[in-house]
């Protein structure tokens, strides 16, 4: 695409960038309308809002291929979004609904569709790990080039699991690529009082995977990112990819805003904001306009409510 096209001109449906930002817009205002239903007692299940970190998500779901599989952390909602599950099949999992994956026997943060590469999580943190080596386990003696990608939070590196995990993967040459979400926080406790460095990648080196640490906050920089991996993993050799964010949403809906003194750290990261800046690089390359983003907007909104009444409608 080239500055020249005007917003007409631009393919909506095809256009990468397009769907890296109407992805991230989708899950923002998902997750924005799941609060808020909640607070007003129309929904009872707790959301973990990805709200900051959408495009970590959003960028590596899209660079996957036909038969890869991903495994979303507790809050990688986009992952959903991005590999094609409907709000209102999401929505099933969060009114317990009959018609809800797995008979809505699961918590809606780890609900799954095996047949559409969407497997499912764990509430305990890092016990999902083991599971997406096992998958690339299976896609290596199959040999069709597939790939398993697991999400997971910078909370996790205290968890034995990823230990196990990594050190199989990288033992095996298995095509896992490991997708950390690394905000600074776990929970209410900052990285400093957790361990030596921010980035993770000191500690997935010595397994023998390929790493690379990118701005999680930068959707065009995960997707190319992602799609290294991608490459990588497929040839035998995990990858590790280090996503820099910061959570600009609450702990969860139950628990509300958990840690001290963030307020700073907020407004610098509201700068960085991945949805506004993939909102002004359309803008400033002449595929949208302003006008076009905020009718985008509340078309989204009318179909999530909409999607809402749909599932209401189903008893
Ligand atoms: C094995 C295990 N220990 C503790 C918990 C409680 N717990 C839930 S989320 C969380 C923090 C995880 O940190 P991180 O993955 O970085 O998530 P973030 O808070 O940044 O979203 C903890 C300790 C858990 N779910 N499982
Ligand atoms: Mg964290």
């Amino acid at each position: 695409m080239t500055s020249m096209q005007s917003a007409q001109d631009f393919d909506h449906q095809n256009g990468l960038e397009w769907r890296l930002y109407t992805g991230m817009l989708t899950t923002r205002l998902f997750e924005d309308a799941l609060i808020r239903w909640e607070h007003e007692g129309k929904i009872s299940a707790q959301t973990f809002p990805s709200k900051g970190q959408e495009a970590i998500a959003i960028g590596c779901c899209l660079a996957l291929e036909r038969g890869d599989a991903v495994i979303p952390s507790f809050r990688t909602r986009g992952a959903m979004v991005a590999m094609g599950i409907t709000i209102v099949e999401q929505l099933r999992e969060f009114v317990h609904s009959p018609l809800a994956a797995g008979g809505s026997r699961d918590a809606p943060h780890h609900a799954s569709w095996p047949e559409r590469g969407v497997m499912p999580g764990s509430t305990m943190i890092g016990g999902h790990l083991a599971m997406a080596a096992g998958l690339a386990l299976a896609m290596q003696l199959e040999q069709k080039g597939e790939v398993s990608l697991a999400f997971f939070g910078d909370g996790t590196l205290g968890s034995g699991d990823l230990h196990e995990t990594m050190h199989i993967a990288g033992m095996s040459r298995l095509p896992l690529i490991l997708v950390c979400e690394n905000n600074g926080w776990e929970m209410a406790t900052p990285w400093q009082k957790v361990r030596k460095t921010q980035s993770l990648i000191p500690y997935a080196e010595p397994f023998g995977f390929a790493t690379r640490s990118i701005d999680g906050n930068d959707a065009l920089e995960v997707y190319n990112a992602a799609r290294w991996a991608r490459a990588t993993a497929s040839n035998g050799q995990p990858v590790f990819l280090d996503c820099m964010t910061f959570r600009a949403g609450l702990y969860s809906s139950h628990f509300g805003e958990v840690r001290g003194n963030v307020e700073k750290d907020l407004a610098t990261w509201e700068q960085r904001d991945p949805l506004k800046r993939m909102a002004e690089w359309l803008m400033g390359h002449g595929l949208a306009s302003a006008e076009e983003l905020q009718r985008l907007t509340r078309q989204e909104e009318e179909g999530i409510e909409a999607a809402f009444n749909t599932v209401r409608s189903e008893g």
